[in-house]
Order: structure tokens, then sequence, then C-alpha cells
């Protein structure tokens, strides 16, 4: 089976469910579940970082990258999760988190004790002869991006959290380091990697950033990223002949993704990019509130499909992850629409050319949390921009409507199994609150209901992998100012799929000049008709099929 066909299912293990009631999720509890996975028909599981780690960033700062973190379990148990995936036809693919590690990891420590080897493994800079850190960049998670150490008299980058030290890639020792880290989980058999952040990892040097921003254009697709991704395909995962591999890419360009996803370049399967979950970001800010630029979404989407399909390059599709709000309370309607919403955001981005991925909760139509106390909150990211924007003299309303539409908190909630206590999740308080609206919202009514969003994403999946045209088919974008409407062909030979997708909660009116043949393969309500003039009804959503 072609990497074509295949949809990926993420999973963040400290939510999805917990076996051992501590109220954190584990791999016992994520093989409970695998027969639901089976019956939804995805090929792989992504799970979110869960090797040992202090959890400051929820895994993100790793301090031993070949063992689980026992509270997600032990290596047997991720050796039977494998194995029961797998008699269901079920891959794994893994988060390498190779920008940085914890500064708990040995290496870091080692450096901390001035062993040089292990200091050479980092980036450490002296202070400026005034006393101002080496550069004046940002952290991701607010604050300076360099942290003093007294012993040593310099600093080291962090370009995450203060704990998340960056690795220097310039050492070919690390480099070794990492392709090993690889090479030891694809000796459990496990050929899917996803690389967080990677496109950080080669640094063009270390100067102020002229804009006083946060100097991203110092570290961002750098000048040795796509040698240094190469040698690592070369040493690593490459040497597979059905290794999936997905780059996570921050701020990147087409240019870049063309290269770093192209078919003969040797470097990875595909890319996540974030352009188009940008377009609610005022002024391009995260932590500024407007209402989504559909037009824009548009462009970029378009755009993405075509220049990545021109240069033989591969897009992963998602709308939703672990540091995303939900796809439905940002681009659809969580209420009176929340079903239909959810399916027409399902179908926009399924039929697309590119891998697509389904967040945890997303196929049940999860929403946003909501949460009113920032005690409620755990992300160390939203924990900062509390204070971040207080400082800057917002309200605290205002930080509180801006952490709700905004914080990655709304994507780490406990999935919701059914409506029994703690949504099914855990005999015990899960370790975030769970959303209150579980009780209708839940995998035990999705089952029940056959046209639940569950199933719909069901048949998408299972269109997939019964169309070529669906895998394959070249991307035509239509209506492209068309402002409520998102509509698409894709073509195949002699197949042709047209996907039309209204996404707004009023009717439109869409013409369309070609229709003869085109037969409904799935639509998001009864009796959906294909039509020279058409009226879409409150996110309407319809994929039509015809073969010349
Ligand atoms: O995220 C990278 C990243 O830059 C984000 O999406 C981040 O959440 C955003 O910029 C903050 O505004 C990856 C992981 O997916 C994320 O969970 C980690 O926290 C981060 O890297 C650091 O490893």
């Amino acid at each position: 089976m072609s990497f074509k066909e295949k949809v990926v299912y993420q999973i963040y293990p400290k939510s999805f469910c917990d076996a051992n009631g501590d109220g954190w999720g584990d791999l016992k509890g994520v093989i409970s579940k695998l027969d639901y996975l089976a019956e939804l028909g995805i090929d792989y599981i992504w799970f979110n970082a869960m090797f040992v780690s202090p959890q400051r960033d929820n895994g993100y700062d790793v301090a031993d990258y070949r063992r689980i973190d026992p509270r997600y379990g032990t290596m047997e148990d991720f050796t039977l999760l494998c194995k029961e995936a797998k008699k269901r036809k079920i891959d794994i693919m893994l988060d390498m988190v190779f920008n940085h590690t914890s500064t708990a990891h040995e290496w870091f420590q080692k450096a901390l004790q001035n062993d040089p080897k292990y200091k050479n493994y980092y980036i450490f800079r002296k202070g400026r002869k005034d006393g101002e850190l080496p550069t004046n960049w940002q952290s991701k998670f607010g604050g300076p991006a360099w942290e003093y150490v007294p012993a040593l008299d310099e600093y080291y980058l962090h370009l995450f959290d203060v704990t998340q030290a960056d690795l220097n890639w310039e050492n070919p020792e690390v480099r070794k380091e990492l392709a090993d880290i690889v090479n030891f989980w694809r000796e459990k058999g496990v050929h899917g990697f996803r690389f967080d952040v990677v496109n950080l990892i080669s640094k063009a040097g270390y100067d102020d950033d002229p804009h006083a921003f946060d100097g991203r254009q110092f570290y961002t697709d750098g000048p040795r990223v796509h040698e240094f991704i190469k040698e690592l395909n070369m040493n690593s995962f490459g040497q597979d002949e059905d290794s999936m591999t997905v780059g996570e890419m921050s701020s990147t360009t087409l240019a870049n993704c063309v290269k770093y996803s192209g078919a003969k370049q040797h470097e990875l399967s595909s890319v996540f990019t974030f352009h188009h979950l940008k377009v609610d970001y005022k002024d391009k800010k995260k932590w500024e509130l407007m209402p989504f630029d559909f037009l824009e979404l548009k462009r970029l989407l378009n755009r993405w499909q075509k220049g990545m399909q021109e240069a033989d390059a591969w897009n992963a599709l998602f709308w939703c992850n672990h540091d995303q709000p939900r796809a439905i309370s940002r681009f659809g309607n969580d209420s009176t629409y929340r079903v239909e919403s959810a399916k027409m955001l399902a179908t926009a981005l399924h039929c697309m050319r590119g891998t697509p991925y389904i967040y945890q909760g997303e196929e049940i139509g999860m929403t946003n949390a909501y949460f009113t106390d920032i005690a409620q909150y755990r992300d160390v990211e939203s924990i900062n921009y509390f204070q971040i924007l207080k400082e800057k003299g917002k309200t605290e309303a205002d930080i509180y409507h801006i952490l709700q539409e905004r914080s990655r908190d709304n994507a780490r909630t406990p999935m919701q199994w059914s409506k029994e206590k703690n949504a099914g999740f855990s005999e015990q308080t899960p370790w975030i609150p769970i959303i209150d609206n579980y009780q209708t919202i839940n995998v035990e009514n999705a089952l029940k209901d056959e046209d639940s969003i569950f199933y719909h994403y069901k048949k998408l999946i299972a269109l997939r992998k019964t169309y070529k045209v669906i895998q394959d088919g070249d991307f035509v974008a239509m209506l492209e100012d068309e402002p409520q409407i998102f509509a698409y062909r894709r073509v195949y030979k002699d197949e042709e799929l047209l996907v039309v997708n209204n996404f707004y909660d009023t009717n439109a009116n869409i013409n369309l000049e070609d229709i003869k043949g085109y037969q409904v393969l799935l639509s998001n309500y009864p009796n959906s008709t294909i039509m020279k003039h058409m009226v879409l009804r409150p996110y309407e959503s319809c994929v039509f099929y015809r073969k010349k």
C-alpha cells in the first residue's frame, strides 16, 4: 500500500485513556482502544512524545530518548502495543524531539559540569561586554531565548522553554547520537517518525534580530538544514523502504518544503506547515484575536496544494493537533451546527492531496475547553502568556477570552469516551479538567448514531482507500474569489472529484458549469444533488465523482 492511501490518527497519550487509574493516560489504555481505532480505519498512530521527561512541556522536554516515561508504562507495554496494533494493520509513528533536549538530560547535566565534549552538544555563548544577553532573540514561549549559567559564566540557547536547551547540530557527534536514537526505535520495528520543529536545527549565526522581533530569521530553514536532514535520512529511516516521516516546519516557506518532502530529495515523506492556522492571528500575532480570514485561508490552502503538487512534494493535511485550538470552535460552529461543520471541515481536508491527520477527539467533534480559571490551565505557554498579557495591560476578562480561543490546552483535555465519571477516561481526577459537554459529546454516543461525525470520518477514510483520484489526483482550485465556499476538483486519468464546502452558517449560491455525469459520493445533508445553480445549506459539504 502506498503511503498516499494512509491516514494517521494522533494520540496525545496523557489524555487518551487511563488504564491504571492515576489520572494520566497510558499505553495500556491505548491498547484497550485499538479496536475503536481499527473500526475508524486509520493506518498509523502518531504518539506525541512519550519518553522520559520532567514534563515541563508535556514530554517535549526529553530527558531520555530510549525509555518510555514510566507514567505511560514500560518497554514491555510498548512492545505489546506494537504487536496488538500490527494485528489490526496499524503502524506506529513516534515523535523525535531533536531540536532540543530537556536540561535534565544527562548530556546537558554533563555540560553543566563543564565537560567540553557535552558542552559542545549545546549552544553556549558568552554574554556581551556590556552584560547583555548574547542576542535579542525571544523564546517561543515568552521571555528571552538565552539562560545564564553562573558557574560557566555563559548563556545557553533555548528557543522554547528554559528547560529545553537547543542542541548543536553543527557537531557531528550530536548528529550521530540522534541517528542512533532513530535506529534504536527502528530496531523495535517502528518505521514512522515525526520530527519536532526540525526546520529550526540549523542556526545561521548569532546576531541581534535587527527588527527586534524574535530572531527567527537566524534559525528558520537555516543554511545546513537540508544537508542535516539528508544525512539523518541516509543514516537511519531512509534505510527502510516503508518508512513514513513528517517534519514539523515552523514558519517555513514553500520553496523549502518542496525540498523537505520532494519525492526525489531523500529528506522526509511529508511536512506539517502552519500558515493556514494563522488566518485568525491579528497582525500575525498569536495572542491577538480576530475572526478568521476565509479568503486568506483559501488562498493559502490553494497555494500549498498547487505548489507542492508541481514539485512532486507532499503535504500532511490537518486542522487540529495538540498545539492548536479545536477546529470546529475556530473555523466551524461548535453549537448549532456542530455536527454539520465538523463533517464539512473533515471533508474539505480529507479530499485534498496529502496525508490526512485526525487528532484524537476530532472524529467525535470535541470542542474548545472554554476554561474560566487560570488554575484549570496546565500548558507552560498559556501560563506564561497569562502573565505576559497582564503585564501588557490587558484585563483579566480579555486574557481569559484570548486563552479560550488560543490556548494549546483546548486540545489537551481528556478524550470523551462516555457519559460515565470522568468521561470514561479515568477512575481518578484527570491531570487536566474534562470539558463539561462530555455527557453528550462522547464516543459511546457517536458509535450508536449512524449519522455521527465518527462515521463520516470513517467514510472519508474508506473513500481515500477506494479512489485513486483522492490518493493521487491533481488538485485544481475553483471559485477562488467566492467569499463563502471552498471548492476544488481532483483529476486522475479519467476520474474526477468535485468538492464544495460552505464555511458559513448561511445559505450560499454557486454556479457550476460542467456538471455532467457527477454522482454524490458523500454529503453532510440528506438529498444533496449537483446542479448548475446550487444553493449550499449552512456548512453543507458535498463530494461528487464522475468517470469519463
Ligand atoms: O511545536 C512547535 C511550535 O512552534 C508550536 O506549534 C508552538 O506550540 C507554538 O509556536 C507556540 O506558540 C512543537 C510541539 O508540537 C510542541 O508541543 C512543543 O511544545 C514544541 O515543539 C517544543 O518542542
